[in-house]
């Protein structure tokens, strides 16, 4: 009986002095409680003695007991409002570093994207980088099209990953290109013109196999389509391109061949119905960033030797101003190739809204073109100036900018020629 009292006692002791848990507490205190009511009566003075300290000592664990469940429910309390306010803080304090990381990257994106990444708020891949891009959530168009269009190849590689964000799959190619042309906006460079829009074209290509005869033929042809824009929509174009013409101009591009009237008229009415939505910015927007568009239209042009006034229908087109003598005509009379040429505005005493065409510097120098006679023969033309006059001083005008712009050698318009022709020679047209 004094073994028993003995353990008791020290079970007793140890567990309303060092007790901390609960659950084991309350399993001690019905322990004892047990034990304690199964004990003889015929004890000594001092096992009394004892039985009333262990007595003591339940009701204590009792106490205890009580005490340590509040304290429990307490600390539970406590310990779930700091991991509430640890998650919340730590949320905060995330969110923050996200919006002071898009502010980044709106002023510099590669240094946000950078500040995004050692705050382990974005992981330093491709697809994770494109994914952000992508959300766009608090993202400037312009700098997620400056960050994309970038030459290095990790921002390649994003811009690879952003592209098959994108879900082309049964989209026309205007459809498509909304799509594109919305998520960011284009930059004004022509080499980054030229990266996206050949991503655009790989990945339009790979949603849709058997579309066009290769990427190239989808890459001319969404300028084309953006041109078109161009023209149809802004309102100092004044001669709106027909679908006759549009159809006419992508003639032989796709490696060579002709795309379907179809899809080509769809494309057209598409947008011509509804003009392309491009994200709003500085003022530099697509029809700015795409130089003015090719023109066509009926001039008088002066003769070289024989100064007589002709009529003819002009194509401005790849750097060069042809004149046919119809506009049916599939030959033209004449090529003007247009690198090295400045052009002027001039009054002549016989013809209104006139311009000329001439070598800066070289007044008596021949300028280097050619013209068909009238046997057929193609030769080297006479002219040392090309003085042309148009039908209205609108017209003049717009020749004049239209003409100034294929001179300024735009990079990228000299790109977008090479690829065409490109497309066009493959089958020897
Ligand atoms: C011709 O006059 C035409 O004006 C030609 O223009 C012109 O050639 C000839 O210039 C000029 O002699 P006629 O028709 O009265 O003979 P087009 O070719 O448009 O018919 P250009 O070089 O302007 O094409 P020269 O330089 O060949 O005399």
């Amino acid at each position: 009986m004094g073994q028993l009292l003995f353990f008791l006692s020290h079970t007793a002791e140890l567990f309303s002095q060092q007790f901390f848990f609960y659950s084991t507490s309350f399993v001690v205190f019905i322990l004892l409680h047990v034990l304690l009511s199964s004990v003889p009566d015929d004890l000594s003075p001092e096992e009394r003695q004892e039985l009333e300290s262990i007595r003591r000592r339940k009701q204590e664990l009792l106490h205890d007991i009580q005490f340590q469940d509040l304290t429990r429910r307490l600390c539970s309390h406590l310990f779930s409002f700091c991991s509430v306010s640890s998650v919340f803080r730590k949320s905060m304090q995330r969110n923050k570093q996200m919006a002071m990381g898009r502010k980044k990257f709106n002023m510099d994106p590669k240094k946000g994207i950078r500040f995004l990444i050692d705050s382990s708020l974005l992981k330093n891949t491709s697809d994770d980088i494109a994914k952000f891009l992508y959300k766009g959530e608090g993202l400037n168009k312009t700098a997620i099209g400056d960050y994309l269009g970038e030459r290095d190849d990790f921002n390649i590689a994003v811009l690879h990953a952003f592209l098959e964000l994108h879900e082309f799959t049964d989209l026309n190619l205007v459809q498509a290109l909304r799509q594109f042309l919305w998520s960011f906006r284009l930059p004004g460079e022509a080499q980054k013109i030229d990266r996206m829009m050949e991503a655009f074209a790989q990945r339009y290509c790979r949603c849709n196999p058997g579309v066009f005869q290769s990427t190239d033929t989808c890459y001319v042809l969404s300028f084309a389509v953006i041109m078109l824009n161009t023209s149809l929509h802004n309102p100092n174009v004044k001669d709106k391109p027909t679908v006759q013409r549009f159809t006419a101009m992508n003639r032989g591009i796709n490696d060579g061949g002709d795309l379907p009237e179809d899809l080509l008229r769809n494309l057209y009415d598409s947008i011509k119905n509804e003009p392309f939505k491009i994200p709003e910015d500085d003022g530099n927007d697509l029809t700015h960033t795409f130089f003015n568009p090719d023109r066509e239209g009926w001039l008088l042009k002066l003769g070289g030797r024989v100064k007589t006034w002709k009529r003819r229908w002009f194509i401005l087109t790849d750097n060069c101003l042809y004149y046919f003598e119809y506009t049916t005509d599939k030959e033209p009379r004449g090529i003007i190739p247009l690198e090295n040429l400045s052009i002027r505005e001039v009054d002549d005493s016989k013809k209104p809204n006139c311009f000329e065409l001439y070598i800066p510097d070289h007044k008596d120098q021949v300028i280097k073109a050619c013209k068909t006679e009238a046997d057929g023969r193609v030769v080297e033309g006479n002219h040392t100036f090309y003085r042309i006059s148009a039908p209205t001083a609108e017209e003049k005008d717009e020749w004049i900018s239209s003409i100034k712009a294929a001179i300024s050698k735009d990079p990228f318009y000299e790109m977008l020629a090479a690829r065409k022709k490109k497309v066009s020679s493959l089958k020897g047209l």
